[in-house]
């Protein structure tokens, strides 16, 4: 493992060696609540496989990538906020302020959440 490819938290609670409120799981992807939600819902979906941002997205990545979209959707569709509405947020490096280098998907919804908000 590289210097730009170390471990994060996230990889911690995809093995589950530390709590997190996980919402789905299944062999390419994680799902589990935000410690800090900016909505009423507000989960995080991950690769299982640790890409640090969508810089070092590889086309061997497609289909978990793909996954991330629909299990998103699945989200969205249990969480009863499909119909009003949500935001996917992927932030990538120092100028959109990600914190964890283990690439994620916010999904963030449950009322009006105005502007910019992950
Ligand atoms: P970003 O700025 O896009 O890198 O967002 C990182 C998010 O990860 C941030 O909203 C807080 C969340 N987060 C950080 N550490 C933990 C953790 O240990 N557990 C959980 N559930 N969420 C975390």
């Amino acid at each position: 493992m590289t210097e730009e490819h170390k471990e994060t938290i996230f990889s911690s609670i995809i093995r589950k060696e530390i709590p997190a409120d996980i919402v789905y799981e299944d062999e390419l992807v994680t799902a589990f609540r935000d410690i800090n939600p900016r909505a009423p819902v507000h989960i995080l979906i991950i690769p299982n496989k640790l890409i640090p941002t969508v810089n070092d997205v590889t086309e061997d990545d497609e289909l978990t990538m793909g996954r991330l979209f629909s299990v998103a959707k699945l989200l969205a569709k249990k969480e009863g906020i499909s119909e009003n509405g949500y935001r996917l947020v992927v932030n990538c490096g120092s100028h959109a302020r990600q914190e964890v280098y283990h690439l994620h998907m916010h999904l963030v919804g449950g009322n009006d959440i105005g502007p910019m908000i992950c």
